[in-house]
């Protein structure tokens, strides 16, 4: 089956679908470093196809635009270039520029659309095997669409069936025979296998002739088991079957009202089908990069880290390199507040304001009877200053600092008049880091979630967490 296609331009991905899973991040990064060695040393307009890990990968450069479709090993590459020649036309049709892609919202949006129905045309396919009598027909009934099946000569018929969203071929086998030499040719192709057997009557020959008809006919199909009707009083329990034939299996009862959506399930699964990808992530994103804006950079990089591991789990790369960059700029920008705050610890600045707590005389400067003259190379110096102004001194509790210049190093533990001071120090206490600024909003957030003002036991809390989120983001 179709599992994700990619279109790149100038080695950066300008355009994504996935259909279903296939790499995970790091396996996605090879997949590009192989891929950026091709593009280097481009050979266009030619289909290129290679397995990589258990999925196949198919490309193309055509025009500079590297098309990239990964289908499952079984996959034949004849299929899969006539789908990815009709991608490519539509995609050129759609965005003479490639670039468009991005702006072009209703032409994307059709775009999309195109692609969620060309799926279809591999047929991809899903068998149905196991012994005459088990429920297999009873399965196709259930999951069948209104459409009229195919008929494949007297041996097989296909139903089109729909697992979240996409639609497969659904192969019913018709003979009466379980060793019929036709089961091969049945097999064949098939994305999956569906072997279905009767929990009250399961013979091993039987059961372990089609067993080995999917290991050695459709050894590149995934495959799932099911011990079916487990309504009946006879039925082996699944556990006790599966030791015996050390395979696991699901215990299933076609009578089952919800048997319908559980085996969509099972088989949405099995295929790694793609969940919708989650609606508020745009939301997401506005807080995350709102908190940029506000300066609140630890809170930032938390809800990036967040997105990150959405996109991760949808295989969402397209989104992935623009996130991993912000979290790379918003370290910088911790950085350098960091630095920032170190230098100005280490200038001993003059307050800005003095107030002064009683009145200070300070006695009149005696007239200056001749001050410096300005020096030229000819001229010698003269005597300079004839009688120097005596020395007036402040005294330490003459002077009163207004609290708004008070730098944050001067907090002292035992005079904490807000919460946010108190915090600071616990952090600091702790070898960490936060300013005023910050705890006083980490203080605020606390009470509106908490609905209360905060105790002592609140902020050592507090402080435990916001060190323990540091260290998990250092
Ligand atoms: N009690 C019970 N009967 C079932 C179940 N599944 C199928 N059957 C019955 O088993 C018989 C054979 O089913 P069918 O789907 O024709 O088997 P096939 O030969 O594998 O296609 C039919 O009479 C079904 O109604 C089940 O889960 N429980
Ligand atoms: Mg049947």
């Amino acid at each position: 089956m179709l599992r994700q296609i990619y279109i790149i331009f100038n080695k950066n991905i300008i355009f994504s679908y996935s259909y279903a899973l296939a790499f995970n991040n790091e396996q996605f990064k090879n997949v590009q470093d192989l891929l950026n060695e091709f593009i280097d040393l481009p050979i266009p307009n030619q289909f290129f196809n290679r397995p990589f890990g258990n999925y196949q990968l198919f490309y193309i450069i055509r025009n500079n635009v590297f098309y990239l479709i990964i289908a499952d090993l079984v996959d034949k590459s004849d299929y899969v270039n006539e789908v990815l020649n009709k991608i490519i036309k539509r995609f050129q049709n759609s965005f003479p520029n490639s670039l468009e892609i991005k702006e072009k919202n209703k032409e994307r949006n059709e775009f999309t659309e195109f692609l969620k129905k060309i799926h279809y045309e591999l047929h991809s396919k899903i068998a149905l095997i196991g012994p005459y009598g088990s429920g297999k027909t009873t399965i196709a009934n259930l999951l069948k669409l209104n459409f009229e099946p195919k008929i494949f000569m007297n041996f097989a018929k296909s139903y089109k069936i729909d697992i979240d969203n996409l639609y497969f071929d659904l192969w019913d086998f018709q003979l009466e025979d379980n060793f019929s030499p036709l089961w091969n040719k049945f097999l064949s192709g098939a994305d999956l296998i569906l072997l279905v057997f009767d929990s009250t009557n399961y013979k091993t020959k039987t059961l372990t002739h089609f067993i080995n008809l999917q290991k050695t006919d459709g050894k590149f199909s995934k495959l799932i088991i099911f011990a079916n009707k487990q309504d009946l009083s006879e039925a082996i329990e699944v556990k006790q079957i599966e030791k015996e034939y050390n395979f696991p299996a699901f215990g299933i009862s076609l009578k089952d009202p919800e048997i319908k959506n559980k085996l969509i399930n099972i088989i949405s699964n099995e295929l790694k089908i793609k969940k919708e990808f989650p609606s508020e992530f745009n939301d997401l994103l506005k807080i995350a990069e709102n908190e940029v804006i506000n300066k609140r950079y630890l809170d930032a990089i938390n809800h990036f880290n967040h997105l990150k591991d959405i996109c991760n789990k949808f295989q969402e790369f397209i989104h992935l390199s623009a996130i991993e960059q912000k979290i790379n700029e918003i370290e910088k920008l911790i950085e350098k507040e960091k630095k920032e705050k170190k230098v100005e610890k280490h200038k001993v600045k003059a307050p800005e304001k003095i107030l002064f707590s009683q009145k200070v005389l300070v006695k009149p400067l005696p007239p200056q009877v001749k001050t410096t003259k300005i020096k030229t190379p000819e001229e010698k110096p003269i005597k300079e200053i004839e009688k120097k102004p005596e020395k007036q001194f402040l005294k330490p509790q003459d002077i009163k600092v207004s609290l708004d210049t008070v730098k944050e190093d001067s907090i002292i533990k035992t005079s904490f008049d807000t919460l946010e001071s108190e915090l600071f120090y616990l952090i600091k206490e702790k070898q960490g880091n936060l300013s005023l600024k910050l705890c006083k909003t980490y203080v605020e957030k606390l009470q509106n979630k908490l609905k209360r003002s905060l105790t002592s036991v609140d902020l050592n809390k507090a402080t435990e967490i916001y060190l323990k989120r540091k260290k998990i983001n250092a």
